[in-house]
């Protein structure tokens, strides 16, 4: 094992689990969601430009190199006649997540019909389109990698804890400012049913309720 500076035993990059790949560098901008989404979770991953249509020899060859390279999950993201993630899974046994892309005139629309609409045989776990789709594909590659993981099990767990926090400090916060905004309201519409309420009883010569 190789040392630093300091002595100290040198590790090893952890050797990439995920490929990310894209149709062009267009795409980055929208399938970078999914990088930072796999850096949460230190999920080793690598993401390449690879083209169903303009490198399809390239990419084939990839997608058959992925397995012994010890890759475990594919992202595809592509837009416009999406074939990327229909390309790789023609080629490997291992998972293929689609991510179709908006790059056309048709809001990505076009790309998630190429991605989604495989014929039976060779799967592909399409996504949402656009940003969403990156990152739901790459917590999707975190919860089959999480099946062999214990650790990276817990990790989803804490993540998924999160969101519910996350949206019981939203409500909390609505709640706060809803209120902040109507306190002159709310008093007035209970006021106004406590009169209503002792009107009620006096009529019936009852004593009104508290
Ligand atoms: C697709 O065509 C790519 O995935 C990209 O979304 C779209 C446009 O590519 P560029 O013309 O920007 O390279 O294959």
């Amino acid at each position: 094992m190789k040392k630093t500076t300091n002595g100290k035993a040198k590790q090893a990059p952890a050797a990439p689990r995920v490929a990310i790949l894209m149709g062009s560098d267009s795409d980055w901008g929208v399938m970078s969601a999914a990088s930072d989404r796999l850096a949460s979770f230190g999920v080793a991953h690598e993401a390449h430009v690879l083209s169903a249509h303009r490198s399809p020899e390239e990419t084939a060859q990839f997608a058959r190199d992925a397995k012994k390279r010890g890759l475990a999950v594919f992202i595809c993201g592509a837009g416009a006649a999406a074939h990327l993630a229909g390309a790789v899974s023609a080629q490997t046994t291992l998972p293929v997540l689609g991510v179709p892309l908006d790059a056309s005139g048709l809001g990505g629309l076009d790309a998630l019909l190429a991605t989604v609409q495989m014929p039976a045989g060779i799967p592909v776990g399409t996504l949402a389109i656009g940003k969403a789709g990156a990152d739901n594909a790459a917590i999707l590659a975190v919860q089959i990698l999480a099946l062999s993981d214990p650790d990276l099990a817990v990790e989803l767990e804490g993540y998924k804890v999160g969101l519910a926090e996350g949206v019981a400090e939203k409500d909390r916060r609505l709640q706060e400012s809803i209120a902040a905004k109507r306190p002159s309201a709310a008093r007035t519409i209970a006021g106004k049913a406590r009169e209503a309420d002792a009107a009620v009883s006096a009529r019936r010569g009852a004593r009104p309720r508290i």
